[in-house]
């Protein structure tokens, strides 16, 4: 890598089942295989402490306030922040399965207020792409395996998520591209390979942006 050239910041999103955490994975392996520097991260990182708490939360050994739990989600994006960030300023770029958008559409699926979920999100690193796996009907995703473990993992409840995916994604268009989760991965794939391919060399001389 050339002197001051970036990584790209590359967000999966999309509900429970969409596909995020193959795709994911199949991007790192091909940024891989054409040499460039790539790391996959996922939110919740349930390493932490505050990982630790989302995890039994999520796992339900706990129960929390929805607003506790929201700013749980959010602080566990902001402990790893300047990590991020300096792995990104070294000229790697990072594949996250879930961001902040995942800490708004469960929350406000929830009953939350939008805003209100989006406001600790504010200042976090702007992503460069968001891809929005787009799910087919909630009972097709019932159908992927494990539906049901944790949870969030209910059939209705995943319709309002997606409501409120729909809806950021028609406010960020600019970074976000909507793809068909239904297709086969591998022709899934192509179409996410084929748009990050594009996106490297256009980032990498350009400031990192903040969400605001
Ligand atoms: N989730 C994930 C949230 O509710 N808020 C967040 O900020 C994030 C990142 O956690 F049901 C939910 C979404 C999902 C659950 O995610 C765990 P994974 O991808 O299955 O680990």
């Amino acid at each position: 890598m050339s002197a001051g050239k970036r990584g790209a910041l590359i967000i999966f999103e999309g509900c429970d089942r969409s596909g995020k955490t193959t795709q994911s994975r199949l991007l790192v392996k091909h940024l891989k295989s054409k040499g460039l520097s790539v790391l996959a991260m996922n939110f919740p990182e349930r390493s932490s402490s505050i990982g630790q708490v989302i995890n039994s939360y999520l796992t339900n050994s706990k129960d929390l306030p929805d607003e506790v739990i929201h700013l749980m989600f959010s602080a566990n994006r902001w402990e790893h922040m300047n990590q991020v960030k300096q792995q990104l300023l070294e000229g790697t770029t990072l594949v996250v399965d879930r961001y902040s958008y995942s800490g708004v559409a469960y929350s406000a699926a929830k009953g939350l207020d939008f805003d209100w979920c989006y406001a600790p999100e504010r200042g976090l690193l702007k992503p460069d792409a968001v891809f929005y796996l787009r799910a087919p009907a909630a009972d097709d995703l019932a159908n992927r395996g494990q539906y049901g473990e944790e949870r969030y993992e209910k059939v209705e409840f995943q319709g309002r998520v997606a409501k409120v995916f729909d809806k950021i994604c028609s406010k960020e268009a600019s970074y976000w591209h909507q793809l068909d989760a239904s297709q086969s991965v591998d022709d899934l794939h192509a179409q996410v390979a084929g748009i990050a391919e594009e996106l490297l060399p256009k980032v990498a001389n350009q400031p990192i942006d903040k969400l605001s």
